[in-house]
């Protein structure tokens, strides 16, 4: 399906030197990762975000927690990136400047070749002591959840809600969105704080912002450009239009 990509859009990436990329759950959607909010099969329309993603329904529930996500570690270990990942870890090498800002757990811009990533959500790869907050290498794989050396339960390095973003990662980020020329928001219902600022951080310093998002979400009226359709088919197509746009 060819996408309607206005020339505008590509004149303003082909002449941008510093460019700024936000991604949710949508950019791997089509990898077979379900997204959180979608009516039917996103992820809380069928699982209680406040049992199974906030501090206090780990301790209410270590174990339905630690095993929630271990599942989900299991199956996503399973899954391949998509041609939006792809292209996205094409899109780095093309600008002096392009910061990847990822709210995904899943390591799937990393698995398709992007190297600087800045993860605003932790990563379901890794696990963290509960109490010391430090990154473990090594557990009991039988115990649910495992302990810590220090008798803490281990949990995901992931970000709950109502818990603060790693401090580095979000300042690199906001760093990222004031600074850029062109900032594209994908895959993202940008409901969800401090990530959804970042858009409006960059329309606010001037960038050009750009939403690819097959729904409307509250940054469609505030973008420059949107584009509803499926990332994995826009992107590799921008990509495809700023080549020959520089050959
Ligand atoms: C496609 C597609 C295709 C489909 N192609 N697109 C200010 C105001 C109000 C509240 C707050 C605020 N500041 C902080 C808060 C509280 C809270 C918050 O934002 N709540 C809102 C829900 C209102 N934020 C926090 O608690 C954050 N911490 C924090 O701010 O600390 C300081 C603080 C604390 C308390 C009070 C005040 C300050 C932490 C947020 C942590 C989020 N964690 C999760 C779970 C991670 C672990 C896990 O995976 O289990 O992160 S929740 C979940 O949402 C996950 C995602 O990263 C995040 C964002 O979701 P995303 O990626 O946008 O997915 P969806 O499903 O929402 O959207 C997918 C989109 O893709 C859709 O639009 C589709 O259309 C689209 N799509 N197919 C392209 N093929």
């Amino acid at each position: 399906m060819a996408i309607d990509i206005p020339r505008e859009l590509i004149d303003k990436l082909a002449q941008a030197r510093r460019v700024a990329v936000l991604t949710g759950a949508g950019i791997s959607a089509e990898s077979g990762i379900p997204t959180f909010r979608d009516a039917l099969s996103g992820l809380w329309a069928n699982y209680d975000p406040l049992k199974l993603a906030t501090p206090e329904g780990f301790v209410r529930d270590p174990k339905l927690v630690w095993e929630w996500y271990a599942a989900r570690r299991t199956r996503i270990a399973s899954l391949q990136p998509n041609p939006g990942h792809a292209a996205l870890a094409a899109l780095e090498r093309r600008f002096e400047q392009f910061t990847l800002v990822t709210q995904n757990i899943d390591s799937l811009h990393q698995r398709a070749g992007s190297h600087e990533v800045v993860e605003l959500h932790g990563n379901l790869m890794r696990v963290k002591c509960s109490r010391e907050q430090v990154v473990v290498s090594s557990f009991a794989e039988d115990e649910s959840p495992p302990r810590c050396h220090c008798g803490a339960y281990l949990r995901p390095d992931v970000v709950w809600f109502g818990e603060m973003l790693p401090v580095d990662a979000l300042a690199r980020a906001e760093e990222a969105a004031e600074h850029c020329e062109v900032f594209l928001s994908i895959g993202t219902s940008a409901q969800v704080y401090p990530a959804a600022e970042l858009p409006l951080r960059a329309l606010s310093a001037g960038a050009t912002v750009i939403e690819i998002n097959p729904e409307s979400t509250s940054l469609t009226r505030h973008a420059h450009f949107s584009l509803h359709a499926a990332s994995g088919i826009v992107l590799p197509q921008l990509l495809e239009r700023l080549n020959a746009a520089s050959a």
